[in-house]
């Protein structure tokens, strides 16, 4: 076990989240490291690498550029700050894609497993989205089974991860003319492994040398990533598990009961965690349970397989990314179970000083220390039911007088697909469009991603948040973002109160909290299947709407990637964490101000939720000038002082 012999600092500089607080003043007391720690030993942080100027793609290096222009400008092969700024980003971009996409691939493959009969505990829960997709690709759905149509969807699908295409499947959904300029700048998708596997390629030594046509490639590999695996997962979760529709839920670490075994599942795939939640209502486990003293079995998720999870069955949410350390510390938690992503390797560590058992469930993701207990869909059931039996015998070896719980969960709505919003809105986006037009709403922005120890949790995405619904601009959350805005009680209908006049109107009259929880990293799809509908429904592009993307904590390669293909399916992004471009004031220049040029987005940097808030405002308001729509003089839209004097931004 790791310990620092440094006092911490306080928990209030860390975190606004009281459950955090209470937590963290438990690790300063018992001299547990926790990531902050860990972040704090790492200081100073490698200069070259925070600009992106360092390279090790291969042995004639390593190598690095001096950013002040005094020593080396090039590296052993020639390679200039341009060159290894864009490669690494591409690089960077090729590793979130293939996270979200291999995701992706592992849920199709049960599919595929499941259209032949060969799973146990999975079937076709939504056979309407099974013939919608199926529809959507070509495939015949009149007079034949659901599982007939799955197999022959499996396989087409399937073919737009490794067959070379001139474009992957789902892209009809995107707008006509944003698709001509993709063709037009050769960034079409073509197939979700190759752009990978290109990527990889171009920035290996002595291939692309030129920094725009990196980062060209970059926006493909992206787009690879948000129109084919992560929408291939979204989508057929929502075929095998069904569709989300708006559920109430808790969230917090006030979600652990110390009267029952408590089991958090955590990652992102909902392939096992959805046999696990049929597990835990089995008869004999709840015996089992009941006879070692506890009086049930609690399931709460963690970070995105916990959003999946919350989404479609109300599970209740136990925390988001920088939570999963804490929640071991607790003492309440007897079992811990990780697929993949995001999952910190410390957890084994700091589960040595309590009794929670860590178990890995993916033959791809091993964590020493941790219990593996191999997933295999054809036993989903069985392995299932194994893993909540360990739990509970977990349970018979904690110490109640090490339990720690002090919170009480807030309440959260969670559900919000694009099926969940079209209803609420009565079928038709007309609702939105109108309350758009007319000046209610101002516009819509995704809030999304991660935490990240440099600031303080959750005070980006609630600052930014609230800032935004207060200035009757409607929120859509996924990932760690929908976790923090439902643990500050701004995702309940009730919340409508803490909107502006034209918002909370429209929030009352749908009974909608201001802000929508649309799910999980993989679920930011749904974002853009979302602007690209109301995009088709209006005759326009979707760079022409007034919409935005914001990750004020980001952290993760995937969050580079879902960035990149939101601002090159139109929709300008702002990064509240710097990302490692400034060593290259050229990819700055392409990624923050040309490229709005040439996809009609670009990317912004503002680590001041408060100035982001009024970036974002203003962007609002010149694209509904631009649509001709009522807008705010720009000059009316300003920070507050103190964030201004503050902030910097590119
Ligand atoms: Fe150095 Fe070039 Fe090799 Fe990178 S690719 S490590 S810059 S020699
Ligand atoms: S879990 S990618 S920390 S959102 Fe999806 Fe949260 Fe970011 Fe992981």
């Amino acid at each position: 076990m790791s310990t620092t012999t440094r006092r911490p600092p306080e928990p209030t500089s860390l975190t606004i989240a009281d459950d955090a607080r209470a937590v963290l003043e438990r690790a300063r007391e018992e001299g547990i490291a926790t990531v902050w720690d860990r972040l704090r030993a790492q200081q100073p942080q490698c200069g070259y690498c925070s600009l992106g100027v360092s390279c090790t793609n291969c042995s004639m290096g390593p190598c690095r550029i001096d950013p002040f222009g005094e020593g080396p400008q090039r590296g052993v092969c020639g390679a200039d700050a341009d060159v290894i700024v864009a490669r690494n980003f591409g690089r960077s971009i090729a590793a979130g894609a293939s996270a979200h996409s291999d995701h992706g691939r592992d849920i199709l493959e049960v599919f595929a497993a499941t259209a032949e009969e060969e799973t146990t505990g999975y079937e076709i829960r939504d056979e309407a989205k099974l013939h919608a997709l199926a529809t959507e690709l070509g495939i015949a759905t009149e007079e034949r089974s659901a599982l007939e149509i799955a197999r022959d969807l499996a396989d087409a699908l399937q073919e737009d991860f490794g067959t070379r295409k001139d474009a992957i499947s789902l892209l009809d959904r995107v707008p006509e003319v944003r698709r001509e300029l993709w063709r037009q700048l050769a960034v079409t998708p073509r197939g979700i492994d190759r752009e990978n596997v290109e990527m990889l390629h171009r920035t290996h030594m002595g291939v692309d040398n030129d920094y725009t046509n990196i980062l060209l490639h970059g926006l493909r590999t992206s787009l690879a990533d948000g129109w084919g695996g992560s929408l291939v997962a979204t989508e057929l979760s929502d075929v095998l598990f069904g569709i989300p529709q708006p559920v109430m839920s808790k969230v917090n670490l006030g979600v652990l009961d110390a009267a029952q075994v408590n089991i958090a599942l955590h990652g992102h795939n909902p392939l096992l965690s959805d046999v696990i939640v049929q597990a835990a209502q089995d008869e004999e486990l709840v015996a089992m349970a009941t006879e070692v003293g506890a009086t049930g079995i609690n399931l709460v998720g963690l970070c995105c397989t916990g959003n999946e999870l919350q989404m479609r069955k109300g599970v209740p949410m136990a925390g988001n990314h920088l939570m999963q350390e804490l929640i071991i510390m607790t003492g309440a938690l007897d079992a811990m179970v990780v697929d993949y992503q995001c999952i910190m390797p410390s957890v084994t560590d700091i589960a040595k000083c309590f009794h929670t058992e860590v178990i890995s469930t993916a033959d791809k993701a091993r964590f020493p220390g941790a219990t593996h207990i191999s997933f295999d869909p054809h036993r989903g059931l069985e392995i299932g039911r194994e893993i909540v039996r360990r739990g509970i015998v977990a349970y018979g070896n904690r110490n109640p007088d090490r339990v720690l719980l002090t919170a009480e969960p807030v309440e959260m709505m969670a559900g919000f697909s694009v099926e969940a919003i079209l209803a609420a809105l009565g079928g038709t986006p007309d609702p939105l469009v109108d309350a758009i037009a007319s000046g209610k709403i101002r516009g819509a922005v995704g809030v999304v991603g991660c935490n990240n120890p440099k600031v303080i949790q959750d005070g980006g995405h609630v600052t930014l948040t609230r800032r935004l619904i207060e200035n009757d601009i409607l929120v859509l959350v996924t990932g760690c973002s929908a976790i923090a805005n439902g643990k500050a009680g701004q995702m309940v209908p009730e919340a409508a109160e803490m909107a502006g006049e034209g918002l909370r109107e429209v929030c009352q009259a749908l009974g909608i909290p201001p802000v929508l929880h649309m799910g999980s990293c993989v679920d930011n799809t749904r974002i853009i299947v979302l602007a690209a509908a109301l995009a088709n429904h209006l005759g326009v592009d979707v760079s022409q709407l007034p919409l935005a993307g914001a990750a004020p904590e980001w952290y993760s390669e995937k969050a580079i990637s879902i960035g990149a293909y939101v601002v090159a399916s139109g929709i300008s992004t702002v990064l509240g964490v710097q990302p490692p471009i400034f060593g290259s004031m050229n990819v700055v220049k392409l990624l923050a101000e040309d490229l709005d040029g040439v996809v009609g987005a670009r990317f912004a940097v503002e680590p001041d939720p408060e100035r982001a808030a009024v970036w974002i405002r203003r962007h609002l308001e010149e694209k509904r000038a631009g649509l001709g729509l009522p807008a705010h003089d720009l000059d009316t839209i300003t920070a507050p002082a103190a964030a201004a004097a503050a902030a910097s931004h590119v």
